[in-house]
């Protein structure tokens, strides 16, 4: 499930190959079995953390750290985090009392593999092994724990947590069908994440508040357009580059973009949030080149 970087320069192709190598090789460090975990949890936290992701949300840190001079290896422990907490969404998300999906990165979901009661400590183990992995890295303290309130707070009740229990419940189809209701459970079920990947690079590298802010809502409208994407693939894409199945939405009368405006429209409205998304990060001038080429990498998404 890699992203399809072939529209990109030679030295951005590389960069980001490079940086995925090393997202890879921590994750792998993080997640080793060890005697101290139950065998059978440790293969589960594997199976799930090192399946096929695409890794946007560490590759978005670290682009972030480079757009603000900071440091890779210093940013790695916290990319990670970011890619923990996402994990643990998705293995929840396709649980059967959620989203109940049986394939996801191209392979068996983690409860199918595994069974229902380990999938759900997997997530249980994975929240406070992300928070673990920011705490116990080479960052200042006062860094540290500015990440990890960030971090919190994009995960919890009032974005992530909260964005899925309002999608959820939308699915019922007596709240409001509406495109703000609509962008009010995105922002925080899928772009709070996705805005807290590019701030924590900023809090690492320990850039201007003005940056910070920048790189934040770079990110909340990256995560839309994301969002909207993520919707028209589902809609009209295909299973197998997606690694996941397609047209699941409809049939479950979910309140989706392609739904509520049509297909054109809701490409038009991932372009709006694309090119809003990188006129916010006009303060970060050239340096921010990278996260411009993120950001047209996930326009074009096929997976
Ligand atoms: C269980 C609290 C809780 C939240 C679940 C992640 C999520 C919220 C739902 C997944 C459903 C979904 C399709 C969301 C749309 C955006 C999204 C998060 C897609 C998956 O992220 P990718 O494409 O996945 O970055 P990979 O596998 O590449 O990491």
């Amino acid at each position: 499930m890699e992203p399809n970087t072939e529209s990109l320069p030679d030295y951005l192709k590389n960069e980001f190959a490079a940086d995925r190598k090393l997202v890879e090789a921590a994750l792998d460090r993080i997640t080793a079995l060890t005697p101290d975990r139950p065998n059978r949890l440790g293969r589960a936290i594997r199976y799930a953390v090192m399946g096929p992701g695409k890794r946007l949300r560490p590759l978005l840190v670290i682009a972030a750290v480079r757009a603000c001079q900071g440091s890779v290896e210093l940013a790695l422990p916290a990319a990670c985090a970011v890619e923990l907490i996402h994990t643990y969404s998705l293995v929840h998300d396709d649980l059967p009392a959620m989203d109940d999906d049986d394939i996801r990165r191209g392979r068996p979901t983690c409860h199918v593999e595994f069974d229902e009661a380990t999938a759900i400590l997997v997530g249980d183990a994975l929240i406070p092994l992300a928070f673990e992995t920011i705490s116990s890295s080479e960052l200042p303290t006062d860094r540290a724990i500015a990440c990890v309130r960030e971090l919190a707070q994009a995960a919890g009740a009032s974005k992530l947590v909260g964005g899925q229990a309002d999608d959820l419940s939308a699915e019922s189809a007596v709240g409001v069908r509406s495109v703000e209701h609509l962008e009010s459970i995105h922002l925080r079920k899928t772009a709070a994440l996705i805005a807290v990947s590019l701030k924590l690079g900023g809090l690492v590298s320990a850039a201007p508040e003005e940056h910070c802010r920048a790189l934040e809502e770079f990110g909340l409208r990256l995560g839309l357009a994301f969002q909207i994407t993520d919707d028209l693939l589902d809609f009209d894409g295909d299973p197998v580059t997606m690694g996941k199945r397609g047209s699941k939405d409809g049939q479950r009368g979910k309140l989706t973009y392609p739904a509520l405006l049509g297909a054109e429209a809701s490409r038009q409205l991932a372009q709006a949030n694309i090119d809003q998304a990188i006129r916010e990060l006009q303060p970060l001038g050239d340096s921010a080149r990278r996260l411009v080429a993120m950001a047209q990498l996930v326009a074009g998404r096929t997976s």
